[in-house]
């Protein structure tokens, strides 16, 4: 049998250890196993939309961050450059083929697609930029007219796409999620209210988590749920505002149970959000994971050891941070052993 090491890794991560919501230098070498993508329908799709930034520095953000989306859904989530229509602001210096984002560019994108995906395909909208919220309708900024919450509701409802992601990264999201909202399909945005105007940080540790797989791939399958880019981020906004001694101006929700309400905490198990998004991948014709078999007792095991993290990290706070480390890395340890009983089953 193996033995485990948890030092083989430890200088590599130890840069980045201290602002991790686990202690990195258990992720052991074996827990990585490399997703190969493969193409089995053309019709996954995913539109990413860097809105109007108003100024060159805005403008240039919005656009870097579809960008570095863009090109790792091609390099590690098995899409290509066909399965995604890109949006950027006119003068947003893209080196690859953008359209300008007008409302009516967005309109005639989902039209489009209408007509093509179909009941089993993927279709994730990922927005960039800049968010408003009138007391009545919250919006996202385009060139010329903007798209409200609504708008975007009722173009994705026409879509027939049996798997459906919206992701709002802009200030002032959170209403999104009523308007959203419908079983089955994963909502996440970066704040949790209209009200919560200022730029957020989100977007840009959204993008991390498929950057830096190994990071957010918490139950370590080799695959970054929307379960886990919505943890990874939403840890990653709450540190960043901690370090800065700042109060947090963006709390993210995520809903997937068509209830109107999004969760700052979903999880896997034992919760109302948070099932659909840990078994949906933004990865080209990947199937959705199958629930867990509650019959299996190592799967069994899995899904409480997973619910024990789950709670573990909803305390973190109240716990010394001593304590936190040690009983998240004894939790991490059980199931990297677990995963790899289940694999050689
Ligand atoms: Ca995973
Ligand atoms: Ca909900």
């Amino acid at each position: 049998m193996k033995t485990f090491s948890i030092t083989g890794r430890t200088a590599q991560l130890r840069s980045f250890r201290s602002a991790a919501s686990v202690p990195w230098r258990i992720c052991l070498p074996f827990c990585f196993i490399f997703f190969a993508p493969f193409c089995l329908s053309a019709a996954d799709h995913v539109i990413i939309i860097a809105g109007k930034g108003g100024q060159p520095e805005f403008t240039e953000k919005y656009a870097q961050f579809a960008r570095q989306l863009h090109d790792v859904l091609i390099a590690k989530q098995g899409f290509s450059a066909a399965q995604i229509t890109l949006f950027a602001e006119s003068g947003a210096k893209l080196p690859i083929a953008s359209t300008v984002c007008l409302a009516d560019n967005v309109r005639a994108a989902f039209e489009r697609l209408a007509g093509t995906v179909q009941k089993n395909d993927l279709v994730a909208v990922v927005l960039f930029g800049h968010g408003t919220f009138d007391g009545d309708w919250a919006k996202f900024n385009l060139d010329g007219p903007d798209l409200r919450d609504l708008d975007f509701a009722q173009l994705l409802e026409r879509l027939p796409a049996g798997r459906q992601v919206f992701i709002n990264t802009t200030a002032s999201s959170g209403p999104f999620v009523e308007k959203m909202s419908r079983q089955g399909r994963v909502v996440i945005t970066a704040t949790r209210s209209g009200d919560e105007q200022y730029a957020t940080a989100f977007p840009q540790f959204f993008v991390e988590a498929f950057l830096k797989p190994d990071e957010a791939d918490l139950d370590k399958n080799g695959r970054v749920s929307a379960l886990e880019a919505f943890d990874f981020s939403r840890d990653r906004v709450v540190r960043f505002y901690e370090s800065a001694n700042r109060l947090r101006p963006e709390h993210p929700l995520l809903d997937d149970n068509g209830d109107g309400n999004g969760s700052e905490t979903p999880a896997a198990y034992g919760s109302s959000d948070g099932q659909i998004a840990a078994r949906t991948f933004l990865v080209a014709s990947a199937a959705p994971q199958p629930a867990l078999n509650p019959n299996d007792p190592l799967e069994k095991e899995k899904a409480r050891l997973l619910a024990e993290i789950e709670n573990l990290k909803a305390r973190k706070n109240s716990l010394p941070e001593t304590e936190y480390n040690r009983k998240i890395e004894d939790l991490f340890i059980r199931l990297a052993k677990l995963n790899r009983q289940i694999k050689g089953k």
